[in-house]
């Protein structure tokens, strides 16, 4: 497989990764202490902005709050799936200002606490004891790293080190991918470099996005479990790309879900076996609708790759 287009991205835009290269570093001595007992998984949350000028005014972003990598991450931290786990220690790789972990409903409170049309609920007593679960879950050295990223660039260049890093953990890594990144994107070269002028109409040409799946199963973190997501609004051909994700990139599993569903319903796609030929067995995850108030979907998503992570890691 040929991997020079992502090459290409990759160099096409300077991103400072030193700082990452440190605290990840710093993050893995820590988590080292702990790591027979604390597997390690890198969370992708958010959605990557694409900037249309150097110096950058204007950009390109999608729907994605992050309520899915949050959510998610709570779960990881709190997981006891694997044999000994005390939950996962958790890279969160996510878009600057999105929601996080124990904090997403408060986050969500607050932005409408000062709406116009008359202030929204925005308890201050949930709000410290959100605060305090997020601390309790993650004080333990080694135990929560958070990687902001904004634009695309960024998003890729920071997976890739990290991937890089946790190479060495074989599969006792995960990768849960459920960031929505940018298809598209402008490469530096041909980018602006002060804002464009708001003068008369604009047309943008648009380079597709390298798919960096490929890239990260088989280069970047050869033996790590990775589980991705796909998002589609068309449910004729979300299962369809959902299993070309597998056979084409070699991922462990995908979580399939539509734009509208996709907190009550998401299909999950795993590879039985080795090869990208494998068979593909699918089940389908819901929210029961008699679940007590505050269950979310993310609780079975995350129960079920653990399970994944658990038998891909004896083998
Ligand atoms: O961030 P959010 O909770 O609003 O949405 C989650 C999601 C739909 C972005 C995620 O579940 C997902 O499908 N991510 C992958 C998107 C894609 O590139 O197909």
């Amino acid at each position: 497989m040929s991997f020079s287009g992502a090459e290409s991205f990759r160099k096409s835009s300077p991103v400072d990764t030193e700082w990452i290269e440190r605290e990840l570093s710093a993050f893995l001595e820590r988590a080292r202490s702990q790591e027979e007992s604390r597997p390690i998984v890198c969370v992708t949350s958010g959605g990557t902005t694409v900037p249309l000028e150097r110096n950058c005014v204007r950009f390109i972003d999608n729907f994605s709050k992050g309520t899915r990598g949050a959510l998610s991450a709570e779960q990881f931290l709190k997981a006891r799936g694997m044999v000994h786990c005390a939950g996962y220690s958790v890279i969160f790789l996510s878009r600057t200002g999105s929601l996080l972990p124990f904090l997403s409903e408060c986050q969500e409170d607050m932005a409408t606490a000062f709406s116009v049309s008359g202030p929204g609920e925005l308890q201050v007593s949930a709000l410290a004891e959100a605060l305090r679960t997020f601390h309790s879950c993650t004080e333990d050295p080694g135990t929560f790293l958070h990687v902001p990223f904004t634009t695309v660039f960024e998003y890729v260049q920071y997976l890739e080190v990290i991937a890089r890093r946790l190479a060495s953990h074989g599969r006792l890594a995960l990768f849960y991918l459920a960031a929505a990144v940018s298809d598209y994107y402008i490469p530096w070269a041909e980018m602006v470099e002060h804002k464009i002028s708001g003068a008369g109409p604009l047309v943008l040409e648009l380079q597709k996005v390298p798919k960096l799946l490929g890239e990260l199963t088989s280069v970047w973190a050869p033996h790590a479990t990775v589980v991705s997501f796909k998002l589609e609004t068309d449910e004729e051909v979300l299962l369809t790309k959902a299993k070309a994700a597998i056979q084409k990139y070699g991922v462990d599993a995908v979580l399939a879900n539509e734009l509208h569903s996709r907190k009550e319903r998401v299909t999950l796609l795993v590879r039985a076996g080795e090869g990208r030929a494998a068979p593909i067995h699918c089940s389908v995850l819901r929210l029961d609708p008699s679940a007590p108030p505050g269950s979310v979907i993310e609780e079975q998503l995350v129960g079920a790759v653990v399970d994944l992570h658990r038998q891909r890691s004896r083998r």
